[in-house]
C-alpha cells in the first residue's frame, strides 16, 4: 500500500437517484486511483504527497513516482533516467508527417495527431512499455510541433536522447534570445504541477475508457489530449492568459474596476475558482513563488499579482462562488509568456505533455493492476431510456 491510500473512502457507497443522471457523472463513485487525489485544502496529491512538497522535484522523479508509486532512490533516479533515455529515440519519420498538417490547425490537434503517430510508429502490447516509451517521445514530439508550425523546418537539431526530458524539448526548440535557464525551470515546474490531477478529470477519465476496450495507449492519448483540448478543460489556460491581456494594467484599482465590469457582463474571471478546490490551489501558489523569483517585473506577473490580490475579495462577495481563489492557470501562462512563449494557443499543449505521464501511469493500473493484474473491464456505465423512446419500441 502506498502512502496515503484511503481504504477508507472505498467503502463509500452512493445512492444513485434521478437527480444524478445527466449530470456528467458528477461525483458518482466509479473506481479507484492509484496515482493522485485532491483534496479541498491541499490540492492534489501524488501517491500521498501533497504537491506543495513535490513542485521542486525533477519531472523525471516525479514520472517514476506515478508508475512506482514511490520516489525513487538516487540510484534508482539515475537508473530510471538512463531507462527513458534508452526508449526516447522517435522509432521513424515523424517530422514528414507534422510537416503535412496545416499551421492553421491548433497546436492540441497536432499533439493528439503527433501522438497517434508515435502508436503508428511503433507500439509493443505492452501497457506500461508503451506509456514510457511515449512519456520518453514527448519532447521530441513537442519540440517538433513547436518548429515546424512556426516554420522552423530545416536545420533541426538532431535528437540528443541522453538529455533529460526538458533539456531535449529546449533543444529541439532551439529558440534564439531567451534564457534558457529560466525557460528550462519553468517548464521544469510546470509539468510536475499538472503531471496528474485524480482519475476523474475528463481527460484521464476518456483516456481510461478508450484504454478499456484494449485501443492502444498512443490511440488513448490521443482520445485524452483531444478532451483535454476543450475550453472548459485543459484549454482554460489559454483563455486565462489571454483574460490577463485583456486586463493589461497591474493597478489595484483599475484592475477592481476591469473585475467588476466583468462580472457584470456575466463573464468569468478566469483563475479563479475550482470545483473542489476551497482554497487557493498549491499549484499556483508554486508558480507565485516561482514568478517572484525569476520575473517579479514583468508585467503579465505583475497584473497576475495584482489579481490574486483583487478577485478573491470581489468575488467572495457572491456567495454562489464555492471557491474564490487562485487556480492553478492564474500564473502559468505568465510564467510561459515571459520565457518566450507568447502565443497562449500553444500552453495547452504543455499541459497535455505533463499529462501524459499520469494518463499513462493510470492506463497501466486500470489494465494490467487493478483487480489483481485483471484490469477493469470495457467501461459500459448504464444509460435510462427516456420515456418517449420506449414508446418507439413498442
Ligand atoms: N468567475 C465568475 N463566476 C464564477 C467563478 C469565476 N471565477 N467561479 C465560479 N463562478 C460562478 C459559476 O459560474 C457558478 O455560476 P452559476 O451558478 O450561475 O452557474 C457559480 O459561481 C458557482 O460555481 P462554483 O460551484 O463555485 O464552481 P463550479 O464548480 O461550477 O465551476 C470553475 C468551477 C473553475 C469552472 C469556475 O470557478 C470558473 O468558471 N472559473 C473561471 C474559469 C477558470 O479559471 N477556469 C480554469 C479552471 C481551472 C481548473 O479547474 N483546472
Amino acid at each position: 500500500m502506498f502512502r496515503g491510500e484511503h481504504l477508507a473512502d472505498k467503502k463509500v457507497l452512493l445512492e444513485v437517484t434521478e437527480n444524478h443522471l445527466n449530470t456528467g457523472l458528477r461525483g458518482v463513485p466509479v473506481g479507484t486511483c492509484r496515482t493522485s487525489y485532491v483534496t479541498p485544502t491541499e490540492g492534489v496529491h501524488y501517491c500521498g504527497y501533497p504537491i506543495s512538497e513535490l513542485a521542486q522535484f525533477d519531472p523525471e522523479d516525479i514520472v517514476y513516482l506515478l508508475f512506482h508509486k514511490e520516489l525513487p532512490t538516487d540510484e534508482q533516479s539515475s537508473a530510471f533516467r538512463q531507462d527513458l533515455a534508452n526508449r526516447a529515440a522517435i522509432p521513424g519519420d515523424l517530422e514528414s508527417v507534422l510537416k503535412t498538417l496545416p499551421k492553421f490547425g491548433h497546436p492540441m490537434d497536432w499533439l493528439s495527431i503527433g501522438i497517434h503517430t508515435l502508436g503508428m510508429l511503433e507500439t509493443t502490447e505492452d501497457w506500461k512499455e508503451d506509456a514510457l516509451n511515449l512519456v520518453a517521445r514527448m519532447p521530441r514530439l513537442m519540440g517538433l510541433i513547436f518548429r515546424i508550425r512556426e516554420g522552423r523546418e530545416n536545420d533541426i537539431p538532431a535528437d540528443d536522447t541522453s538529455m533529460n526530458l526538458v533539456d531535449r524539448f529546449v533543444h529541439a526548440l532551439d529558440f534564439e534570445g531567451v534564457d534558457k535557464a529560466k525557460m528550462k525551470r519553468v517548464i521544469s515546474t510546470y509539468l510536475v504541477l499538472h503531471m496528474d490531477h485524480g482519475g476523474g478529470n475528463l481527460s484521464t477519465f476518456s483516456g481510461k475508457a478508450i484504454a478499456s476496450g484494449k485501443a492502444t495507449v498512443y490511440s488513448s492519448m490521443a482520445g485524452a489530449m483531444n478532451a483535454l483540448s476543450g475550453p472548459l478543460h485543459g484549454r482554460a489556460n489559454q483563455s486565462c492568459l489571454e483574460f490577463v491581456l485583456k486586463v493589461g494594467t497591474s493597478d489595484p484599482t483599475e484592475v477592481e474596476a476591469f473585475v467588476r465590469a466583468e462580472l457584470e457582463a456575466k463573464r468569468p474571471i478566469f483563475g479563479f475558482g475550482h470545483a473542489v478546490l476551497r482554497a487557493e490551489d498549491p499549484r499556483a501558489t508554486a508558480q507565485f513563488e516561482l514568478g517572484s523569483e525569476i520575473c517579479p517585473d514583468d508585467e503579465n506577473f505583475k497584473i497576475v499579482t495584482t489579481l490574486r490580490e483583487v478577485a478573491p475579495r470581489v468575488l467572495a462577495e457572491n456567495p454562489k462562488i464555492s471557491n474564490p481563489n487562485a487556480n492553478v492557470d492564474i500564473a502559468s501562462g505568465a510564467l510561459l509568456h515571459h520565457i518566450g512563449f507568447t502565443d497562449p494557443t500553444y500552453y495547452t499543449t504543455f499541459f497535455g505533455w505533463a499529462r501524459v505521464a499520469g494518463i499513462g501511469a493510470q492506463i497501466v493500473d486500470e489494465r494490467a493492476v487493478l483487480r489483481n493484474g485483471k484490469g477493469t473491464p470495457i467501461y459500459r456505465p448504464k444509460y435510462i431510456a427516456e420515456a418517449q423512446t420506449l414508446r418507439h419500441i413498442e
